[in-house]
């Protein structure tokens, strides 16, 4: 594949203003090393995102939120739009994570308005798709899967701004990864989603892969086929080890 591959970190709700020392450090690997090949992208808490922003700019590393409202503005407390977001210098925005989508109930329909809310303010949105351990058990995770993602992808003409994650939820913080084969299946079948929805438009989204990316395991599922990058969680939180899954694109 052609598509540029993407390496975004969640920190979640990990991060606190030394945590800044982490981006300074990934930002002097990223500037001594070798050039990556990968568009690398940290998703800090809110409170961070202005200061990661203004520390990525010199080593081209990108800022996102990991959520968004729907709306532009408004009575709703507690809760940062896409703009403010844009404003404070984020250029993505992680959308429908499965954290979301189960401990704040947002549903498909909730994800595609964040989504086109992301898109309208000017953000990318990388949005969040996967199916649980029973949902993968009863062989249905293929079903979910492309259920969830024609419903909480955006009609928008400018569809080619999204990024689709794929995180079986079974494999998020725990260790345990899907196959190399579960995970090409996977992929191809989302590919094959995008672009029965959208043509050729379809070949050029990126679809990364989320779950347990650590540095032992991202070259090989970053080789595999239809996984165009990696949504890391846990291990994005240390700057070698970020780095060292960057550098294994
Ligand atoms: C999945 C992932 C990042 P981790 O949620 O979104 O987290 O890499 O810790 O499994």
């Amino acid at each position: 594949t052609t598509i540029s591959p993407l390496i975004a970190g969640n920190w979640k709700m990990n991060g606190l203003t030394h945590s800044l020392d982490e981006m300074a450090e990934l930002a002097r690997l990223l500037t001594t090393g070798a050039a990556p090949r990968a568009i690398v992208v940290v998703c800090p808490p809110a409170t961070l995102l202005s200061a990661v922003a203004a520390q990525g700019a010199s080593s081209g590393i990108l800022a996102g939120g990991q959520d968004c409202h729907p709306q532009s503005s408004g009575a709703h407390t507690g809760d940062i739009s896409a703009s403010m977001l844009a404003d404070a210098g984020a250029q993505f925005v992680i959308v429908g994570h499965s954290e979301r989508r189960q401990l704040h109930g947002e549903t498909d329909d909730v994800v595609r308005s964040k989504a086109e809310a992301a898109i309208g303010a000017g953000l990318k949105p990388i949005i969040c798709i996967g199916e649980t351990e029973a949902e993968r058990d009863a062989g249905q995770a293929e079903h979910v899967v492309s259920g969830q993602l024609a419903a909480s992808l955006p009609e928008a003409a400018s569809v080619h701004e999204v990024v689709v994650a794929y995180e079986p939820i079974w494999a998020i913080g725990t260790d345990r990864t899907p196959s190399l084969e579960d995970i090409a299946a996977m992929h191809a079948s989302i590919r094959t989603c995008l672009t029965e929805r959208f043509g050729e438009r379809g070949e050029s989204i990126r679809i990364i892969y989320g779950g347990s990316v650590k540095p032992h395991n991202a070259r090989e599922i970053l080789d595999v086929d239809n996984v165009n990058g990696a949504l890391v969680g846990g291990a994005s939180l240390l700057a070698k080890d970020f780095y060292t899954i960057i550098s294994a694109v």
